[in-house]
């Protein structure tokens, strides 16, 4: 039985959020309100097909795709900036690498307990012991 991320998930912790906001060229004025945000994620995993749903008061980000196979992401909302993203498992975390112009560009999940991480990575930032989100029971 494979790992399943389904679920609602509410951010607990940001750690570095601003650097990688940095690395990705953010505005001062965004990052400044991008902070305080507390995001909330919708995922509905179905195997190996993924709606990542993350919403927030400000802005709200929707990517679909499935595991092994590469797709087009825009980014919108987010930093604009078009790349190609391939999501893999490796052993039970959800690792994508988002190839474009930026370098060292994706993110990992995982799970710990009932505790959602995700590392976010760009250039030679990332967010060390991955943001935490916090399972929202239903
Ligand atoms: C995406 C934000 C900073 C712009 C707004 C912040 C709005 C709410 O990559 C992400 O999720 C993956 C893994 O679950 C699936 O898409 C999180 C948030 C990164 C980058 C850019 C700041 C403006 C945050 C959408």
């Amino acid at each position: 039985m494979p790992v399943d991320f389904s679920g609602t998930w509410n951010l607990v912790s940001n750690d570095n959020f601003e650097g990688y906001m940095v690395a990705l060229g953010i505005d001062f004025a965004t990052r400044k309100i991008a902070k305080m945000l507390k995001p909330q994620k919708v995922i509905k995993q179905d195997g190996d097909s993924f709606y990542i749903h993350t919403t927030s008061t400000f802005r709200d980000y929707l990517l679909e795709f499935k595991v092994g196979e590469e797709f087009e992401e825009d980014n919108k909302g987010l930093d604009n900036r078009k790349c190609k993203s391939l999501v893999t498992w490796e052993n039970d975390k959800l690792v994508c690498v988002q190839t474009g112009e930026k370098k060292n560009r994706g993110w990992t999940h995982w799970l710990e307990g009932d505790d959602l991480h995700l590392e976010l990575r760009c250039e030679n930032q990332r967010l060390p012991s991955g943001t935490e989100w916090f399972h929202l029971l239903e």
